[in-house]
């Protein structure tokens, strides 16, 4: 019978050694321990034995048995930890890698120049109004001294949503509004969205302008040329070749526009002007007592000189190549 303990205990040796996984020690585990296994069947011998020999029996049975656990657990355990450490190498987070980060939005270009020439007229001393980008006849072009049918009204393709209401064309009717709320003096800028049926690389559909203009007694043309030039100089600096030159508007006269050296030319990119008497009528003020000059600019005109680009459509077509470079 000892010899029977011996050969099971050596054939279990030997089989573990082929044992590879939980699985397949679990299969060895009930080939020898489970119910029916070898060493459980062995017991069944105990009651053929002599009561001398089973005690003997009995104690090597038992050794054998606590041999075979304790083989089984110590591959079990190294089975455990190789599981635990190819665990770690495939699911566990490598703190050592940099982190995903995120991409930082930005600006428009647009809001860029916009904020930059806000800015400039703040230090001036003026305020920021605005006004609603779907306006009424009136304030569009009646109110600018631009009656129904007239010619000028030519100068605008206007894009309309109803009879008497339309996409404003310009900031020009944020003075109308303001100066019926607001006496003089004033000295107001008008950032906001504007409209034409225009498309060309200079001139978009949707574009922005800042409205400015300034109201008080003894206002004069130097004084709107002061502020412009200051402007200029501010946005460009004092080398830019920038001129002004005579224009016609029905708000303002005299009128003029201001270009900016562009290339081998040049690019429009304001209109100005002292206030004309009938845009104080229409408001209420009395022209004999305050004076005041306008402007409009075009801030992507602004933009395509500050950034040197040739086609406006560029800030609209939301390509990330080139929004990235502002
Ligand atoms: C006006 O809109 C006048 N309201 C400006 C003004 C205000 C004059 C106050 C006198 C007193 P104009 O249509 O020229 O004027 O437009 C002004 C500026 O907007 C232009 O100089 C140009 O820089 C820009 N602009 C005009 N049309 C477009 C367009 N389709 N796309 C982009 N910019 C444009």
């Amino acid at each position: 019978m000892a010899e029977r303990i011996q050969a099971i205990e050596n054939q279990a040796i030997v089989q573990l050694t082929e044992v590879k996984n939980l699985l397949e020690l679990e299969n060895f585990r009930v080939h020898y321990m489970g119910k029916k296994g070898l060493i459980t069947e062995l017991l069944q011998h105990l009651k053929d034995l002599t009561p001398e020999e089973r005690p003997v029996f009995g104690k090597n049975l038992n050794i054998a048995k606590r041999r075979i656990e304790d083989m089984i657990a110590e591959k079990k355990t190294l089975f455990e930890n190789l599981e635990t450490e190819k665990k770690i190498k495939t699911d566990a987070i490598d703190v050592t890698l940099p982190g995903r980060g995120y991409a930082r939005g930005k600006l428009h270009p647009i809001t860029q120049v916009m904020e930059e020439v806000k800015e400039i007229f703040l230090r001036l001393g003026f305020i920021v109004e605005s006004g609603p980008d779907i306006e009424t006849d009136y304030y569009n072009f009646e109110a600018l001294n631009i009656p129904k049918h007239h010619a000028s009204r030519d100068m605008w393709s206007t894009l309309y949503v109803g009879e008497e209401t339309l996409l404003r064309t310009h900031t020009s009717p944020v003075q109308i509004r303001v100066m019926e709320k607001k006496k003089p003096p004033l000295a107001v800028i008008a950032p906001g969205r504007v409209f034409r049926r225009d498309a060309d690389p200079t001139h978009s559909t949707v574009f922005h302008q800042i409205e400015g203009f300034a109201v008080d007694k003894n206002i004069t043309f130097a004084n709107l040329k002061g502020v412009i030039t200051a402007f200029l100089h501010a946005v460009f600096g004092k080398e830019k070749k920038v001129r002004f030159r005579p224009s016609y508007f029905p708000f303002t006269e005299p009128s003029a526009e201001v270009d900016v050296e562009w290339g081998d030319g040049w690019l429009e990119i304001l209109g100005c002007g002292m206030i004309d008497p009938n845009v104080f009528k229409a408001v209420d003020y009395d022209p004999e007592v305050w004076s005041g000059y306008a402007f409009g600019m075009g801030i992507e005109r602004i933009a395509m000189l500050k950034f040197g680009i040739k086609d406006i459509r560029l800030f609209f077509e939301n390509d990330m190549r080139f929004l990235k470079q502002f």
